[in-house]
């Protein structure tokens, strides 16, 4: 059945909310490319937003899915526990940041990890308030919705949302000019004059942020936050949703100024695929909930752990952070060259294998998201999956796999650029 013919489908049956990027419908899909039901190939640079990091059906992947299928597909781990969920967490407290002891718990989605770090915090420290920052993106749940900054598409008539959530400002180079330890005296002082210390159950925040445009914070920031929050009491929460799983060159995103987050939360890249997210920290905030205060029934299911495990060797035998750092090292000159001659390009910027462009009006900061989504419109025509983003929707953004093939990277790039030649 042809793509127009599912789409016609799709209308009739499939909620009108619930949007896609493209109306191509995929067949199959591998290390780089997505096959379409017509027979026509995409490079992807989407890889599902940040999530398919070791390639489509990655090989280990498969593998492991089937062993595990064969096996058992779920018991619920609160009823009859196994050994791939304890495995995931001994991996997740092995691999982010810190070498203190470490705790773990499994999920469903990115959002609900996030709820979950958020319950944590707050019966760990006995206080209720959270800071998030502006741009944020945390989720579509009624508490995630609270924490995320953006009202269209996210948040619009769905409300009321949770309370004691507190925003502040995000440091973003190319928009307020400030070094990173002036953007963190800013916010800390709306913290303590706005909030108080003393009622700051945690600060989240996204090391690089996601959807809200790819910011990545001046130096310092993060630390500065890091050191604030722990001289008030506060848990540290690094949301490495999209970051996480070698996507910007490093295991976590965190490394990257040697910040040691209380606690972690991960999702999209670290199971190849299917559905599985954790909050990862200290022991004793993590311990300090009661037995049976969190689960659910899916939470850490046995196929999403076996992927997570075989994703996880993936990264570590093919050195996939070392993957990403090629990535950034190919993407940012042939980005900048761009740059130098489409002056719509305000911004070339970001981390290993998470880059965006940020298009303002030429010569200013004055978001264009007209023209990123004309650019966009033409890679897509031109068989090249790219994806927008941006609290002003003006941001490029590429998120290829980590495992894409150079030349398929650079074929990527070259329609990339004759696509703003036409714009
Ligand atoms: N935290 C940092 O990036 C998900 C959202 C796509 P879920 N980002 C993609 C969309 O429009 O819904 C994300 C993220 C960060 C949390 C989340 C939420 O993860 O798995 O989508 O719930």
């Amino acid at each position: 059945m042809s793509s127009d013919d599912l789409h016609k489908r799709r209308v009739a049956a499939v909620a009108r909310g619930v949007g896609s990027t493209i109306t191509s419908y995929v067949d199959h899909a591998s290390g780089g490319t997505l096959t379409d039901v017509d027979g026509r190939e995409w490079i992807d640079f989407a890889a599902g937003i940040a999530v398919t990091s070791v390639g489509n059906s990655a090989p280990r992947v498969v593998e492991a899915v089937q062993r595990q299928v064969e096996r058992f597909t779920h018991t619920c781990f609160m009823v009859a526990p196994y050994e791939a969920y304890v495995e995931v967490c001994e991996q997740l407290n092995a691999l982010t940041p810190g070498d203190h002891e470490k705790r773990s718990a499994l999920f469903n989605s990115g959002a609900e990890a996030v709820e979950n770090a958020v319950k944590i915090a707050r019966k760990a420290t006995g206080r209720q308030a959270v800071v998030v920052f502006d741009h944020a993106y945390h989720g579509r749940t009624n508490l995630t919705m609270a924490l995320t900054a953006k009202n269209m598409p996210y948040k619009d008539g769905f409300g009321p949302f949770a309370g004691e959530v507190y925003r502040v400002p995000m440091s973003y180079p190319f928009r307020d000019g400030r070094t990173g330890a002036d953007a963190a005296s800013l916010a800390i002082d709306i913290i303590e004059k706005q909030v108080g210390a003393d009622n700051v159950a945690a600060l989240l925040i996204e090391p690089v942020q996601g959807e809200g445009g790819f910011i990545v914070p001046a130096t310092g920031f993060l630390p500065a936050l890091a050191a604030w929050a722990k001289s008030a009491g506060a848990v540290f929460i690094a949301d490495e949703i999209q970051t996480g799983f070698c996507r910007t060159g490093d295991w976590f995103a965190s490394e990257h100024e040697g910040v040691v987050p209380d606690l972690v939360t991960t999702a999209k890249g670290i199971a190849g695929g299917l559905p599985l997210a954790g909050v990862t920290g200290r022991a004793d905030i993590m311990d300090a909930v009661h037995v049976g205060g969190l689960g659910g029934t899916y939470g850490g299911n046995p196929v999403a752990c076996a992927a997570a495990l075989a994703a996880i060797e993936t990264m570590r035998e093919l050195d996939l952070a070392g993957a990403a750092r090629t990535i950034g090292a190919i993407m940012l000159p042939a980005l900048r060259d761009l740059a130098e001659r489409h002056p719509v390009i305000g911004e070339v910027r970001g981390r290993g294998a998470m880059i965006a462009l940020e298009i303002v009006k030429p010569g200013t900061t004055e978001p264009d998201a007209a023209t990123a989504a004309a650019v966009s419109k033409a890679c897509h025509e031109a068989g090249l999956l790219t994806l927008t983003c941006g609290t002003y929707g003006n941001i490029l953004r590429f998120l290829p796999p980590l495992v894409m093939p150079e030349d398929t990277l650079r074929t990527g790039l070259a329609i990339l650029a004759d696509a703003f030649a036409t714009v």
